[in-house]
């Protein structure tokens, strides 16, 4: 059987493509990355090439493909149901695909003005009111789930959740914007995490510059 592609943006600033390259390493999953670049002035013709809604990731198994970074994690999960992906427990993981969901479909305040980005060097970002209600309903999220299930991640060991909270982690580390010191002691947890830092030190070493994703 031919092995998983996941199809992938630049390291440095896929943030949507962080999040199932993190879930499915932080579990173990065997998979190929492919990497299409998307720092061209027109969008990159290969992406479109490979995915019908012209964005990555993509995750392809066989004649299979799956877009969407929440739709590659749910499939995955199916396909590797040992590999706790997600949390045990009903309740646990209903929460966790709730807080998943949020991600996936607001925030868009933070996303627009805080652009993930590893090589930033540090700054401190002064945000707009949209951005600090995104930053404080993120840090109600992780700080209620992490006094509820005793840490270190969101649900107690890494799940989905925290691969898809993990480009906040960038944003608020990067950025100067860390709300609470429970949220610090989080995000510390989380770029210690060997899949992080084996992305991590992969987006150091990319030459390429998207400009509108530089502050
Ligand atoms: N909702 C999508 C968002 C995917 C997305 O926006 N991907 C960006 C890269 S992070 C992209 O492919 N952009 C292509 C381009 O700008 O040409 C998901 O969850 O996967």
């Amino acid at each position: 059987m031919a092995p998983l592609k996941l199809y992938i943006g630049n390291k440095n600033y896929s943030s949507w493509s962080f999040r199932p390259w993190l879930a499915m390493t932080a579990a173990g999953i065997p998979f190929e990355e492919a990497l299409i670049r998307f720092d061209f002035p027109a969008g990159n013709p290969d992406i479109k090439a490979v995915s019908e809604s012209g964005k990555v990731p993509l995750l392809q198994n066989g004649k299979v493909k799956v877009w969407e970074s929440l739709a590659i994690i749910e499939y995955v999960a199916e396909l590797y149901p040992d590999h706790s992906i997600w949390p045990g427990g009903m309740e646990k993981r209903a929460l966790a695909r709730a807080v998943s969901a949020e991600m996936a479909s607001s925030f868009s305040a933070l996303r627009s003005h805080c652009p993930m980005n590893f090589r930033q060097q540090p700054i401190e970002l002064k945000v707009d009111d949209a951005t600090k209600a995104d930053i404080a309903r993120i840090n109600h999220i992780w700080t209620s789930q992490i006094a509820a299930h005793g840490g270190p991640f969101l649900f107690g060991d890494f799940s989905a959740a925290d691969a898809m909270y993990a480009p906040v982690v960038n944003r608020f580390d990067i950025y100067g914007l860390t709300p609470s010191p429970e949220a610090e002691i989080y995000m510390e947890n989380m770029k210690s995490h060997f899949a992080w830092k084996a992305w991590e030190t992969e987006a150091l070493k990319e030459p390429w510059v998207v400009p509108e994703d530089e502050i």
